[in-house]
């Protein structure tokens, strides 16, 4: 073979290795190459370290930790409302804020997302890969005034330019804890991802004026630049732009599934949930608790999976997964 005509199965790594992400029982505090550490819910540990969150979603079945680790050293502060870590070529940047102190959730959303952009534009690590929001009673109010919309509008006013260049995928979720309680983390690099969109879904931020003034600003998923992992954004039984089976718990666990099998395919992954797949099911009534476990059990038997008790964005929703894809 002359030189130069080796086939590449697939190009070499243009990035950090992605961190790892485990579901474990009492992770405990963070240590040396902790990125950052999630508890969820009110009996969740407390730990005075930036890089710890509790999250204000309640689990369903056993509590476990969700803890990301770097092959690196990690450094940690907080800024007034922002707690950041950054190592392995990688950054974790987190704010909680009360929607009454920034007068509603707009304005908040608008704060929260401020400071975010802010400081990760005067990062190393400013291509942010992964999003995570989660608001009160997300879908109170009517129209154009459901909360959920709100968060849309002062969402997309507190993006700066880091955002600009392509949106991250993301998550959305209602929690039932402290009513004012705004809470948003990322994941950002040194380097840009490659956004993946859902051939089976119209892009969120197309989607047509009947869902809101704002339409909502997120990918369907990132392919991390080492090309190591796809992270996935909260994906449910919409089809098109519509939600499909309203109030079919079943059949939205079909559908959603189908969504998330085509984003692997749509973002060169091989096929299949299995270990490699930490997954995170949002639950909008606890009740629906077996039918899920028994639809994992039988369709997705060997990813680690994490159930919260949280509502979709959309008030006809009733499941939502979002998580994360290794390619090995
Ligand atoms: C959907 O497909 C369901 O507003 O950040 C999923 C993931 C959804 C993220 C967001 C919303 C968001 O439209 C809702």
């Amino acid at each position: 073979m002359p030189p130069g005509s080796e086939m590449r199965e697939r190009s070499p790594l243009i990035g950090p290795p992605a961190p790892t992400v485990t579901y474990r029982v009492n992770a405990g505090a963070p240590s040396t190459g902790t990125l950052a550490a999630f508890g969820f819910g009110r009996d969740a540990d407390h730990h005075d370290d930036p890089r710890w969150l509790r999250v204000a979603l309640e689990p369903l079945g056993p509590g476990v930790d969700e803890v990301w680790e770097v092959d690196a050293e990690v450094a940690f502060g907080r800024d007034g409302d922002l707690r950041w870590s950054r190592g392995g070529g990688w950054l974790f940047a987190a704010v909680e804020c009360r929607e009454a102190d920034h007068g509603g959730t707009e304005a908040a959303a608008d704060y929260a997302y401020g400071l975010l952009s802010r400081f990760v534009a005067n990062s190393d690590e400013r291509h942010v890969q992964r999003i995570w929001n989660y608001l009160a009673a997300i879908n109170d109010g009517s129209g154009d005034d459901e909360r959920y919309k709100h968060f849309c509008t002062g969402r997309i006013r507190g993006m700066g330019d880091v955002f600009a260049q392509g949106f991250p995928a993301a998550t959305a979720i209602g929690h039932h804890a402290d009513p004012g309680l705004l809470q948003v983390y990322l994941l950002a690099t040194d380097r840009p991802g490659t956004r993946v969109e859902n051939p089976r879904q119209v892009s969120a931020w197309r989607y047509p004026r009947q869902y809101g003034r704002t339409p909502p600003s997120f990918a369907r998923a990132t392919l991390f630049p080492a090309d190591d992992v796809l992270a996935i954004s909260g994906t449910a039984a919409v089809v098109g732009h519509a939600s499909a089976h309203a109030g079919d718990i079943a059949a939205q666990l079909g559908e959603t599934l189908r969504n998330l099998d085509t984003l692997l395919e749509a973002g060169g992954l091989p096929a299949g949930f299995d270990r490699l797949a930490p997954l995170k099911v949002y639950v909008r009534h606890a009740r629906d608790e077996p039918v899920i476990r028994a639809f994992a059990a039988r369709h997705l038997p060997d990813a680690p999976l994490l159930l919260v008790h949280g509502d979709i964005c959309r008030a006809e929703l009733l499941v939502e997964i979002d998580g994360w894809r290794y390619r090995a």
